[in-house]
């Protein structure tokens, strides 16, 4: 009987919108650079060179920020055809390794090798070849964490990185983490970190070694999972499909704070048809929609909207949402520094359940068509009065508006 060492990779692209400049304009190697905004714009870091975090500069860090605190960093908007194109190949390299594969987003996969080693040989030469492979055919450097469960890869590959293989030996998972800060352990944010501090729980051990009864008091069902985790234990599989997307969203800042209510509605219809084209796009309805607002003071809220019924037209995503802007607009006197659209609790749109009928189900298709209209000739082959504001606003390229926040975010 063979017995095989569970073997999970983690692999994520190094400063991934970086990398993919660096290679579109080879003189930013070894600068800092930073993707997000362009110059004289604001917005918020959706990526930073290596070199720029050496100054402290770091994702979603306003950009007016990061200027200040390393002035001679680069600042791009962003190609994001490229990165989806980069994206792409880097998943099928991975895939034409493993059909245990299970991507996390644009540049992060992790690959179950458990098994292989008769096949490939030992997982740390298949992350080598894959290494090489990423470099020379997209040039950009991938670092790969290797180890007995998901969550100990992925602390092991942030730790190697930029351009690094860590392999963790059967075994070990424990021992590796526990030093290490409780913030390095996946699905430890902004809002566990403090309280875990709070509870004196400063390195993954201290979590791991917590008295189970008193954490449950604080983080209820998720210290189980916690606890698990800080031991390197965790069970859920390396899927083959994607794991479902659970919400879309666009969003951008202003040019300059803001009360110009054509400006902002215009700006509110584009990201809500951006957000339309995509989940149509997936082949998914929302059953909620939502907007985010930052006044200029940057406080944020966000509003929810539920639809009567699950919808992916552009004029349920963005009707909800200037209702909802409308009415936070009415109670307050401050200009508008970002606003955003999402749409979450997404479902299949599958036909035969028809849960589109009538006139929406011809909105609908109305969409669709506008949809391939644009793929082919751009945004603004077709506009609405409303985002004919924004032509004063932003500039165009290929017939897209190109607004100040290069973020991604989903
Ligand atoms: P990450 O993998 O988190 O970061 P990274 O690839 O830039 O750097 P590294 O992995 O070396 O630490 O995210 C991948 C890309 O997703 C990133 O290049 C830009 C985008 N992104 C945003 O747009 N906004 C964000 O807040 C974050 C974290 C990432
Ligand atoms: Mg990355």
């Amino acid at each position: 009987m063979f017995f095989y060492h569970p073997r999970y990779l983690c692999l994520d692209l190094d400063s991934f919108f970086v990398s993919v400049e660096r290679v579109l304009d080879p003189s930013l190697k070894g600068k800092p650079v930073v993707v997000g905004a362009a110059p004289g714009h604001r917005g918020v870091v959706a990526c930073a060179s290596y070199e720029a975090r050496s100054f402290g500069l770091k994702a979603g860090m306003p950009v007016s920020q990061a200027r200040r605190l390393c002035p001679q960093a680069i600042f791009l908007q962003g190609h994001f055809d490229h990165y989806i194109e980069v994206s792409t190949k880097f998943m099928a390299i991975l895939q034409d390794r493993s059909p245990f594969f299970q991507p996390m987003g644009l540049d992060e996969a992790y690959l179950d090798l458990t098994g292989f080693d008769l096949l490939y040989g030992p997982p740390a030469g298949v992350a080598r070849q894959i290494r090489e492979r990423v470099r020379r055919e997209l040039g950009v450097t991938v670092s790969v964490g290797i180890a007995s469960s998901k969550v100990t890869a992925k602390v092991a590959s942030n730790a190697c990185k930029p351009n690094g293989l860590l392999e963790i030996p059967p075994g070990q998972d424990a021992a590796f983490l526990a030093p290490r800060l409780v913030k390095e352990l996946p699905g430890v944010g902004e809002k566990a970190l403090p309280v875990m501090q709070r509870l004196g729980i400063h390195t993954i051990g201290d979590l791991a070694t917590y008295d189970p009864v008193l954490l449950r008091q604080t983080f209820g069902k998720w210290a189980d999972i916690l606890q698990l985790n800080a031991r390197g234990i965790e069970h859920s599989p390396v899927t083959q499909a994607p794991a479902a997307q659970k919400s879309i969203s666009r969003e951008t800042t202003f040019p300059q704070d803001t009360r110009d209510l054509p400006l902002v509605k215009g700006t509110l219809r584009y990201l809500a048809e951006r957000v339309g084209a995509e989940l149509r796009r997936e082949g998914m309805l929302a059953r909620t929609a939502a907007l985010k607002l930052r006044w200029a003071d940057f406080t944020t809220i966000s509003r929810h909207h539920t639809f009567l019924q699950p919808a992916a037209t552009d004029d349920a995503i963005y009707g909800s949402g200037a209702a909802l802007l409308l009415k936070e607009l009415h109670g307050d006197s401050r200009a508008v520094r970002l606003i955003g659209i999402g749409v979450g609790d997404l479902a299949p749109n599958v036909r035969q359940l028809t849960l589109l009928e009538g006139p929406t189900e011809r909105a609908h298709r109305l969409n669709l068509a506008l949809d391939t209209l644009r793929d082919r000739y751009g945004y603004t082959i077709v506009q609405r009065g409303l985002t004919f504001a924004l032509q004063e606003q932003f500039p165009q390229e290929h017939g897209r508006y190109l607004l100040a926040t290069a973020a991604l975010s989903r």
